[in-house]
């Protein structure tokens, strides 16, 4: 039996001086690029932004025009007012067309491939709750800034009874120290954003979300005076491992994940948290 037990607007954001690339990017995301070669992506899925298929697709599509915009530096941002990402979509994974489930986890890690072994600088400006795949995304990038509030992130997969694919620990190991991702994940904790901010989940807490993006730049500037292919090599070859085992095991952990959607107790505890989730939204 696989517990998943513990259940726990779209305003365009074109800048002044910034062109807006949406058309080339697709509608459930933004992107543009300012005159200092700073990309900005927004999510906007409404109403949380969580990752199906066509997001992520979307999202692929604007990481090959940030680097064919040759861009220097991307923010990742979302256009919710309260929410970054809810993680994967869970109605992907609900009674699935095993087809598309097989597009939507090999784009998930093709998106997860581009992001994190990109060679341009990334920031998050989390301006909301950053669940599980959330968290997968703002811990892919280089830098993370979290509007304070009632908000949390986390890789929450234990407390629901799913075992967190291996490159998803591997990336929060990347981020915080080894015995704190082994006592997040085993645990299944969601962090406050205080709590995030003192563990190195997050590297600054910002006021709102103009001030996420005007510290995500900051962060960025501290690079003009750095030779932009030292910097990449060197974040490319300390993320090497990561990235070397994903892409010698995208079958294997392919496999691993249609083997999960297919099991009918894994069906049912995801019927079980969509009805909880929407009981709560009082729907
Ligand atoms: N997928 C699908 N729908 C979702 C999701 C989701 N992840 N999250 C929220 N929704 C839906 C809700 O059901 C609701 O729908 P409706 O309007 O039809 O009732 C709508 O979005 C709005 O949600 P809320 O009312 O809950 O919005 P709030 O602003 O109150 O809360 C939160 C936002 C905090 C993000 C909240 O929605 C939440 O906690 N969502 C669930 C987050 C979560 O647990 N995500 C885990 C996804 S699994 C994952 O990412 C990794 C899985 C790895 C699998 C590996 C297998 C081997």
């Amino acid at each position: 039996m696989i517990p998943l037990r513990s259940l726990v607007n779209t305003a365009k954001l074109v800048l002044p001086n910034m062109r807006a690339l949406s058309a080339k990017a697709g509608p459930l995301v933004d992107l543009a690029v300012d005159n200092e070669g700073i990309a900005t992506l927004t999510l906007q899925r409404p109403p949380v932004n969580s990752l199906n298929l066509d997001l992520l697709q979307d999202i692929d599509k604007a990481l090959d025009d940030v680097v064919k915009n040759k861009a220097k530096a991307m923010i990742l941002t979302s256009s919710a007012p309260t929410t970054f990402s809810a993680g994967l979509d869970i109605m992907e994974m609900y009674k699935p067309d095993m087809k598309r489930v097989e597009t939507f986890w090999t784009t998930l890690q093709g998106v997860w491939l581009k992001l994190f072994g990109s060679t341009f600088i990334t920031a998050a400006a989390i301006n909301g709750h950053a669940p599980a795949g959330g968290c997968l995304l703002a811990m892919s990038c280089e830098y993370r800034v979290m509007v304070g509030g009632k908000f949390s992130t986390g890789l929450n997969e234990t407390a629901l009874g799913i075992v967190a694919p291996r490159w998803f620990m591997d990336t929060m190991c990347n981020t915080i120290s080894k015995r704190e991702t082994e006592l997040a994940l085993t645990t299944g904790r969601m962090f406050s954003v205080e709590e995030a901010l003192k563990v190195g989940l997050i590297d600054e807490i910002a006021t709102d979300k103009a001030d996420c993006i005007e510290k995500s730049k900051k962060f960025i500037k501290k690079f003009d005076r750095i030779p932009p292919m030292a910097r990449a090599i060197t974040k490319q070859k300390i993320r090497g491992d990561a990235l070397g085992w994903l892409q010698k095991n995208k079958q294997e952990d392919l496999k691993e994940f249609l083997t999960f959607v297919s099991n009918p107790k894994v069906q049912q505890s995801l019927e079980m948290y969509m009805q909880m989730l929407k009981k709560k939204a009082g729907k």
